[in-house]
């Protein structure tokens, strides 16, 4: 390993006559179900914007730097051809037809996957017909990146839509090396063996040298079930199978904390802040949710829980106030449509009770904000509500913690989040006891401010150790064949 220009630990190549400055060739492919940009839809406008989103700024430096290429799909059937290069990374688009939308996407991936490694919080659908367009679409993808990658590069696959693309990607190009990361759970095998083509997906995933987790406890999941569904040996970091070495591991996910501290401390964001306060009508405690509208998050469930705390009096219109932002998500899901419709349920019962004239129990809002905004809302909240009922690791939580600078601030935390396991100093939270949710966030008003600061200098201490420059590059010193 050698220190690179760009201030991270570049491999030792073994490319033999590859020159790293060639100009044609691709040293690191990032495989990802959406391209880092995505198609802007107002009216009238055509142009491409950056996908929000914390995978892509941890990714675009180290693709700068590394002569990297993104390949994943532009996120609608019908697009623009989109544009050759972002940030100077070279983008590589796959094409998703609509039919293979509904049975990949919005079946597979999201009717199957996504419930089933969540908990199945929502019972998980199978249906036969899904998987070839789960097959296929996998298949596009690690083609493309069989197409473009030089010989011995790497390739970095994400997330669950794309879990037979390493192995794919092994067949084409034994000479690469390639890891994959999961960004949501991986379930208890009780869980697992549940699904119909779950020997499919574990050679799939076994094709990578390296399979990435969020947290330890999702790596042993998976590494029990490949040890009992396909004879996988070894200790849990290192599996053997099919004559290979798999390394296992957990590398959870983190923030980019420079560019969150610097954006906590520009001027114009933290008068936003008092603005919002302002705005609000100077309420004694702020309390604040911002999640993707997912059920997976909890949202519901923790209306339900504020509401009895203004029933009881906890909690009082013109004291107190809740802001809870539901980031649109999935709208073509009818699941996710239901999901909508009882969240406003419970909003506009919870203002239609206990809200007063000026001054609502509750602001709701469905929308996607600037991340400006964002971050003076996580200024302006006193307590920060996270209660999924399961996340991967969960990066709100984690945002808010960085941003409080000046050590105020409380963060109500799921124990069923990735994040929870990192943030000690949370008010640790069970998002499936309606009591225990009205308890903790009483707990967290109540709670002093020297408790509350030493509370958040334990979080700080552990969040801020790394970024998530640090997270990518320690995946793909992993990555790197061992030299012995
Ligand atoms: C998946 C896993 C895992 C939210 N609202 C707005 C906005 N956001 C940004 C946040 C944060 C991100 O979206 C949400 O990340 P989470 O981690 O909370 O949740 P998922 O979207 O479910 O992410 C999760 C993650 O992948 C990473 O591996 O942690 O467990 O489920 O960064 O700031 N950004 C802007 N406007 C908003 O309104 N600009």
């Amino acid at each position: 390993m050698t220190q690179g220009i760009c201030g991270s630990v570049e491999p030792s190549w073994s490319g033999g006559s590859i020159s790293k400055s060639d100009p044609s060739r691709v040293e690191l492919v990032v495989v990802a179900n959406r391209l880092p940009v995505k198609q802007s839809m107002s009216l009238g406008d055509d142009e491409w914007r950056p996908s929000p989103g914390g995978l892509v700024s941890a990714l675009t430096s180290t693709l700068q730097c590394r002569n990297g290429l993104w390949i994943g799909w532009p996120g609608v059937a019908e697009h623009r051809e989109p544009p050759l290069t972002y940030k100077g990374i070279r983008l590589k688009s796959v094409d998703i037809s609509q039919a293979e939308y509904e049975d990949f996407y919005l079946g597979f991936s999201n009717a199957t996957l996504w419930p089933l490694y969540h908990d199945a919080i929502r019972a998980p659908t199978f249906r036969r017909a899904w998987w070839q367009a789960y097959r296929n679409v996998n298949m596009r993808f690690a083609t493309a990146a069989a197409e473009t990658i030089a010989p011995n590069g790497t390739v970095w696959i994400h997330d669950y839509q794309l879990q037979l693309v390493p192995n794919m990607l092994r067949e084409l190009r034994p000479d690469v090396r390639i890891g994959f990361f999961l960004h949501i759970p991986f379930p208890p095998s009780e869980l697992f063996m549940q699904l119909p083509r779950r020997r499919e997906i574990l050679a799939g995933l076994l094709g990578a040298d390296l399979v990435g987790f969020q947290v330890p406890n999702a790596a042993s999941n998976f590494t029990r079930v490949a040890r009992r569904l396909l004879g996988a040996t070894g200790v849990s970091s290192t599996l053997d199978y099919d004559g290979r070495t798999v390394d296992v591991g957990a590398f959870p996910i983190t923030v980019d904390t420079t560019r969150i501290i610097a954006k906590a401390s520009d001027p114009r964001i933290r008068e936003r802040a008092r603005e919002i306060r302002r705005n609000l009508g100077n309420p004694e405690i702020v309390l604040l949710g911002v999640d993707r509208l997912d059920y997976t998050k909890g949202i519901e469930q923790r209306i339900k829980a504020l509401t009895e705390l203004y029933a009881d009096g906890t909690l009082r219109s013109g004291q107190h106030v809740v802001v809870q932002v539901a980031v649109p998500s999935r709208e073509s899901d009818a699941h996710y449509d239901l999901e909508r419709h009882n969240l406003e349920q419970v909003v506009s019962a919870m203002n239609g009770e206990y809200g007063r004239v000026g001054s609502p129990a509750i602001h709701y809002l469905h929308q996607n904000l600037p991340f400006d905004e964002l971050m003076a809302l996580y200024l302006a909240a006193d307590i920060m509500l996270v209660t999924p009922f399961r996340d991967g690791m969960n990066l709100v939580a984690k945002e808010y913690v960085t941003c409080r600078t000046d050590l105020t601030g409380k963060l109500v935390l799921s124990e069923f989040a990735g994040a929870a396991s990192e943030m000690r100093g949370a008010f640790m939270v069970n998002p499936h006891d309606l009591d225990a949710i009205k308890e903790t966030i009483r707990l967290a008003m109540n709670t002093g401010s020297k408790e509350a600061r030493d509370r958040m200098v334990r979080m700080r201490h552990k969040t801020l150790r790394r970024d998530v420059h640090d997270w990518a590059h320690s995946f793909l010193e992993a990555l790197q064949p061992n030299e012995s």
